[in-house]
């Protein structure tokens, strides 16, 4: 059965079948939790807000919550592994180096979600299950993507605690910067294995009804210059977007190659940061100690020409190495660190977008140049 909305009068579209409301928690699997949620507190300008270990009863794993506006990060490790949890903690942070092991989404329904997940092909990790404490009932399911990584499906609408059951309210670390420096995570990529990313693209547009956005990489640009192919697939209200990347045979090795070939195979390549103020940001950033990808200034010569005016002044933007870049719908500004681990893995972006729903393809270029400088400087190129 199909229900309809009517939206606008004379039109009529199918009813979302499958409803999200948001992320709702990247959770990273890493060597050393305490210290990672230092980092993203004193690097990240984020704040504890929640916590799970030893002291409350989880002797196997210790987990740090961090949040920022709507953003929220969870940081896992392993303590002495004794279930199948523990060990497979402690199995892929050897295997992977610290990673991203759940793209968790909130959503209205998770045993409705999941049903629907199901039956579309995919492939249940968890089925739905209930836990409560004194602040209510959090409903939570499984399905699996690309390489080990999941997708937890959460319904905390009949909550309030500060996280899940099982995890106590914390204090910050720090305290947080007075100005806030990102307010929600606006999409996170994949990488994976050459050939397979239409498959996973095709995974999201049945398992979850996401469609793709019109931004890509095709073959003419991966074996010009980016060595690597994309697509972009979102719900339908764009509060989530999971561009997938899989390596091009161009005239370099790919970065995609680098990642699959360190990290062990397909995973989560970058996390893009939702902020209101990318120059604040990157400022109070690199003043704690983070590093982002550098630009060469011959960018920042013809920038004006092609971009137009952006809230921010050139020189700015060429002082911060921040890139920018101008669609039919607007502009947006963003910068990439460098991989935030030892492993050339994972690394961030921090996005500030004016009306563009786009991924800065007119910076794909010097973006993939400046990656491919730091890929030579590790021997990987
Ligand atoms: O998310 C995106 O599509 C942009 C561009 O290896 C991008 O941030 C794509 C691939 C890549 C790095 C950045
Ligand atoms: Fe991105």
């Amino acid at each position: 059965m199909t229900e309809t909305l009517h939206d606008t009068p004379g039109t009529a579209r199918q009813a979302d079948p499958f409803p999200v409301k948001g992320m709702d928690a990247v959770v990273f699997a890493v060597g050393n939790a305490k210290q990672a949620a230092h980092y993203y507190s004193t690097a990240f300008g984020m704040k504890l807000v929640a916590y799970s270990g030893p002291e409350n009863g989880s002797r196997e794993t210790a987990s740090y919550v961090l949040t920022n506006g709507a953003a929220r990060f969870v940081l896992t490790s392993v303590i002495k592994p004794s279930t199948d949890r523990g060990r497979f903690l402690a199995e892929h942070v050897a295997e992977h180096g610290d990673g991203v092991i759940d793209l968790a989404i909130e959503v209205p329904d998770a045993r409705k979600a999941y049903a629907y997940a199901i039956e579309h092909g995919a492939t249940g990790v968890e089925e739905p299950y209930e836990i409560k404490d004194e602040h209510g009932t959090v409903v939570l399911a499984a399905i699996a993507t690309y390489g080990k990584t999941r997708h937890t499906l959460v319904d905390r609408s009949g909550y309030t605690g500060p996280y899940l059951p099982g995890f106590v309210a914390a204090n910050p670390i720090v305290e947080p910067p007075a100005k806030r420096t990102f307010q929600a995570i606006d999409h996170c990529v994949g990488n994976v294995e050459l050939g397979r990313m239409n498959e996973w693209v095709a995974f999201y547009n049945k398992v979850m009804g996401f469609t793709n956005m019109k931004e890509f990489v095709g073959d003419d640009i991966a074996t010009e210059y980016s060595a690597l192919m994309s697509k972009v697939v979102a719900d339908g209200t764009l509060k989530v977007k999971f561009p997938i990347n899989e390596p091009a045979i161009a005239k370099k090795k790919s970065q995609i190659d680098e990642y699959l070939e360190f990290y062990g195979g397909a995973g989560v390549q970058h996390i893009a940061l939702a902020t209101n103020d990318i120059v604040a940001t990157v400022r109070t950033m690199r003043a704690a100690g983070v590093q982002f990808l550098d630009t060469p200034d011959s960018y920042y010569d013809t920038l004006g020409e092609w971009v137009g005016d952006t809230r921010v002044p050139i020189e700015t933007l060429r002082e911060l190495k921040i890139l920018a870049d101008r669609d039919e719908d607007g502009y947006l500004l963003q910068i990439f660190t460098k991989p935030v681990q030892d492993r050339p893995t994972v690394f961030f972006e921090l996005i500030e977008r004016h009306g563009s729903m786009g991924f800065g393809k007119g910076n794909f270029k010097a973006l993939f140049e400046a990656i491919e400088r730091e890929q030579a400087k590790r021997g990987n190129l």
